[in-house]
Formats: C-alpha cells, structure tokens, sequence
C-alpha cells in the first residue's frame, strides 16, 4: 500500500516532502502524536487524548456526511442557532458528536460550540481536566444539499482561572495562547490538519482501515499566493479601502500579479486550498457586517494559528489575529488569511498607506 501524495505538479515546487508508507510502516496520527509528545518530557498525555479524541469525532462526522445524500438527514430542522442562522441536521450531529466524544475523558473542564450559545460544562459524573474546547462542528453547512466540501474546526487552550469546572475566562483568551488547533475537512478524501505549534501536519483518512494516515507533513503554504477567495457580491457594501485591495489583489492597481479567484463558500474548503496551493481567503467587514461574518474563536483563531505554522499570516485588516482579545463567545471579525505576502499587503492597503504596496 502507498499513501504517499503529492499537490505538486511537474510546473509548480513541491510544497511537502512525500512520506513513503508501506504495509507495515505507517504513520498513523496516534503515532504521530504520541512521537511528538516525546519530544516533550513533562507532557503528561491529556493534551494528545484530546486530539486522539477530535480525530475519532471527526471519523464520525465524516461517515455520516458521507451518507448524507443516502438517508433522510438533509434538510432544516426547526432550531436556529445563536446566530440566527437555520441549523442543518447534520450540524446538530456533529455538534453532539464532539460534545460526547470530548465530555467524559477528564481532560477538558469547559467547551463552547459555535452552535451553542453558553459554556458547556463538563457534566458532574466526569473529571474535569485543565484544558478548553472550542469548536464550529460542521462549518460551511448550507453547502450540505448540495454536496460541496464542509469541515469541521477547533481550537484547544489551557485553563487559566481557578475554578474547577472552567469558565468564561479561560475560553476567552487570546489566539496566541492556543496550545494546540486544527481542522477536518469532509472533502473527495477526508482530511485533518493540526498544530501543537511544532509545524502544521495533515493526515488523509484511508477508509479501509479506519486511520488517518500522515500525508502532508510540515506543511508550508507558499509566501506569495495564486488564489483569492472572496464573496465579491458583498461589494457595494465594502468600503473604498476594501475596493481597492480586490483591484491590487486582481492586477488592476499596484505590481501584484492578478490572483486567481476561488470561491467555495466553505471556509475550511477554501483555506485548505489556499493553505496548499497558497492564497488569501478574505471576510472583509462591510456596512451591513460591520465585524464581518466569521467567528474569532471558533475559526479565525484555529486556522490562524495553522496559517502562522505553516509560514503563513491572518489579521483582521488592522491587526493580527492571534492578538486579538476576545470579549465574546461569538465575536465575529473580519478575516485576511493565507500566504504572507498577501496577507500584509491587505494590512498595508487597509491602514491606507500612501506608500507603495511593494507587490
Ligand atoms: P457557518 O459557520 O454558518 O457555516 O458560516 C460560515 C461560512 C464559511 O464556511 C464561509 O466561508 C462563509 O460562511 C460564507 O459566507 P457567505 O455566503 O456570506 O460568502
Ligand atoms: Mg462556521
């Protein structure tokens, strides 16, 4: 059996090394995890059960996204979350899903949900342990009917107060203080990519064995991207800044040679393209958004921290992600992600420097 995967091709760099599995040597994320937790003496081993347990959900979630269009799951249900927006049925399983495969291994003391409005504790027959979760269980979900790529997404972060069971402080802090993000996405394969902040690592589900199977190790997105990501029908809504970073980012202005546009509609789906083939994925805020749409807990900062390990950036126009205090649960923000130079030269042509862009 060879796993072994590239995204190369004869044109373009090798943006991984290939990894040579055979029948009998396999990197399989427990092995993996467990070979990174060595390199840590004094890690007493919650941390890798957690994303041991991440992955099994997301095994889970994926069989079930994968029958979808099979079994009479499609469709709303009756309940809107927080935000207001119509929950799919499929969101309600994986946020369960997430919720019982995390609640019981005395590792976490608190979760949040972007599909729940509060905390959601651990319940009194667990342990609680010293970490946080904070989790969107199926992101880009209104993509579901129609079968286009959905992903899940999640964020880990260490206890700060005293209290037993966690609690509003300790979920919210500060990207730069995650210890540990990464995302599923349900895609033609099933893909998961983490970071412990020792380099950004995918895995590809093999089905017939039930593993994820190291694939994209040390992942590195490339410094000057090829794809813009952007939902341009929000345009008249955008401010003049805003207008003039899409021309530079489309040759129109500046020396930046034009992008290419690609747009999902799925976060994960677009940032995991972005993330390979290099790009930048903007959420820019707009008058009838004024913080945008996205979620700073539940998917600015996961996927910031992955972009920044894997060489690459994310602000919010005005500052870096991972230094944002949140004052929320769901706070939304604007969101500028993917290949470095992309990304600056958002934050350049959004404080409106007169000086030249540089790209
Ligand atoms: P969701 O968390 O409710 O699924 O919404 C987030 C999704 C992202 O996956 C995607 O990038 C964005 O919403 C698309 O929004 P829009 O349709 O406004 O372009
Ligand atoms: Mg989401």
């Amino acid at each position: 059996m060879s796993a072994a995967r590239s995204l190369s091709d004869d044109t373009r760099p090798r943006i991984h090394p290939v990894i040579h599995h055979t029948a009998t040597s396999v990197v399989t994320i427990e092995r993996f995890i467990i070979e990174q937790e060595r390199q840590h003496p004094q890690a007493t081993g919650q941390l890798s059960g957690i994303l041991y347990d991440m992955a099994l959900a997301g095994k889970m979630i994926a069989s079930k996204v994968r029958s979808a269009g099979l079994v009479d799951i499609l469709g709303a249900t009756d309940d809107h979350n927080v935000q207001g927006e119509v929950q799919q049925k499929l969101d309600v399983f994986a946020n369960e899903t997430i919720v019982k495969a995390m609640d019981h291994g005395g590792r976490l003391c608190a979760m949040a949900s972007e599909e729940e409005p509060d905390i959601i504790p651990i319940p009194d027959r667990f342990r609680c342990g010293k970490y946080c979760l904070l989790f969107d269980p199926l992101d880009g979900s209104s993509n579901i009917d129609v079968n286009v790529p959905v992903g899940t997404i999640f964020s880990i972060v260490k206890k700060v107060s005293k209290s037993k069971h966690g609690e509003l402080a300790d979920l919210l802090q500060p990207g730069r203080r995650q210890v540990a993000a990464g995302y599923v996405l349900y895609g033609s394969s099933t893909m998961l990519v983490y970071t412990t902040g020792q380099g950004a690592h995918g895995f590809t589900l093999d089905p017939s064995i039930g593993e994820f199977l190291l694939s994209h190790p040390n992942i590195r997105t490339p410094d000057e991207g090829r794809y813009l990501s952007v939902n341009d029908a929000y345009e008249q809504h955008w401010d003049d800044r805003v207008r003039q970073l899409m021309r530079r980012y489309r040759g129109l202005e500046g020396a930046r040679r034009p992008l290419s546009v690609r747009y999902v509609g799925s976060l994960v789906a677009d940032f995991h393209r972005n993330l390979l083939g290099g790009g930048v994925f903007c959420y820019p805020a707009h008058a009838k958004s004024p913080r945008g749409k996205l979620r700073l807990l539940y998917e600015a900062n996961p996927l910031a921290f992955i972009v920044e390990q894997a060489g690459g950036a994310a602000c919010d126009g005005a500052k870096r992600i991972l230094d944002i205090q949140p004052e929320e649960l769901h706070q939304r923000t604007p969101l500028y992600i993917g290949s470095k130079s992309d990304v600056e030269l958002a934050s350049r042509t959004l404080a409106g420097l007169k000086t030249a862009v540089g790209a």
